[in-house]
Parts: structure tokens; C-alpha cells; sequence
């Protein structure tokens, strides 16, 4: 059976999104996944990702779903809420579905730091992407 990747993502930072998104895609296809077997999508904010693989997991039936988001570090506490929140609840919806839920969100101080790491040397998106492939190999 061919693998099928759900991809969601957050629509906040949006060039950094589609920079992160345009790499997994890239990485996806490279790894021999077809795009009819890639389902993508948008949440208004990375606080909603969690839900989102959730019902990814349960509607798609895929096999790795990746949550792409991006937070930069404002002047008050929110981020480290939306952060935290965030990251616990994307590893708690692969314990609990079994289905790995990986971790594309970028966690930034600032936007200098979401663009190197989105596009160019340091970017993580193709990351991302193999990793998708590997772990849903290797639940298969
Ligand atoms: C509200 C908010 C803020 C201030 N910053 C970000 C951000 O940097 N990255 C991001 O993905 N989302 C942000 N959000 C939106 C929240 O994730 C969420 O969508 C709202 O709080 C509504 O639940």
C-alpha cells in the first residue's frame, strides 16, 4: 500500500509557511509519495494544529501526519502558552492514535530567525518531509 502524508498548517507567517510547505513537498515527492496521497489542511493558528492532525488521523486514515507552524516571540507571555500547548498536543495525538504526528513548528525569537530556517542553509522543510516518510515506514 502506498503512503499517505497528512500535512496541516497554520496560515499565521504565511511566506514562512509556503517556504516550510514548498520543501516538505519537494522532500514528499524526492521520498516517491504521490500528491494524491498528500492531504493538506490550513488552520487560522498553530494553537489549532493539534485538532487538526487529530481529525487528519481520523478522516484520512494516513500514515504520518506533519504539523507545520510558525511562532515568533512577541513582547508578552503568549507565545510561551501557544508554544507549550502546541507541542504537547501534537505528541499527545500520536500517543494516543498511534500515528506519529511530527513536529514542523518553528519556534523563534524573531522573524530573521523563522526566514533562515524556512529558506535557505539552515531551512528545515525537506527535514521534515523525510522524516514524514521514514516514520510512516516504519509504523507500516
Ligand atoms: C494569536 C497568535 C499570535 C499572537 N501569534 C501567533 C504566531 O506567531 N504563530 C501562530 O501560528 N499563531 C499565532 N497566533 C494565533 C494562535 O495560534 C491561535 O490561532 C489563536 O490564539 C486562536 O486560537
Amino acid at each position: 500500500m502506498p503512503l499517505k502524508i497528512g500535512i496541516v498548517m497554520s496560515v499565521w507567517h504565511e511566506k514562512i509557511i509556503q517556504a516550510l510547505l514548498s520543501d516538505v513537498l519537494c522532500a514528499l515527492s524526492d521520498c516517491g509519495v504521490k500528491k494524491k496521497n498528500i492531504f493538506i489542511k490550513m488552520v487560522p493558528g498553530s494553537f489549532e494544529l493539534p485538532l487538526a492532525a487529530k481529525k487528519m488521523v481520523q478522516t484520512k486514515k494516513v500514515d504520518a501526519v506533519l504539523a507545520i507552524g510558525c511562532l515568533i516571540r512577541g513582547e508578552t507571555d503568549h507565545y510561551t502558552y501557544i508554544a507549550s500547548a502546541v507541542s504537547r498536543g501534537i505528541m499527545q495525538v500520536g500517543l494516543e492514535t498511534g500515528v506519529p504526528v511530527l513536529f514542523g513548528v518553528l519556534t523563534c525569537t524573531t522573524m530573521k530567525q523563522a526566514k533562515e530556517r524556512s529558506s535557505g542553509k539552515k531551512a528545515l522543510g525537506y527535514h521534515w518531509g523525510v522524516a514524514a516518510v521514514e516514520i510512516a515506514n516504519k509504523k507500516k
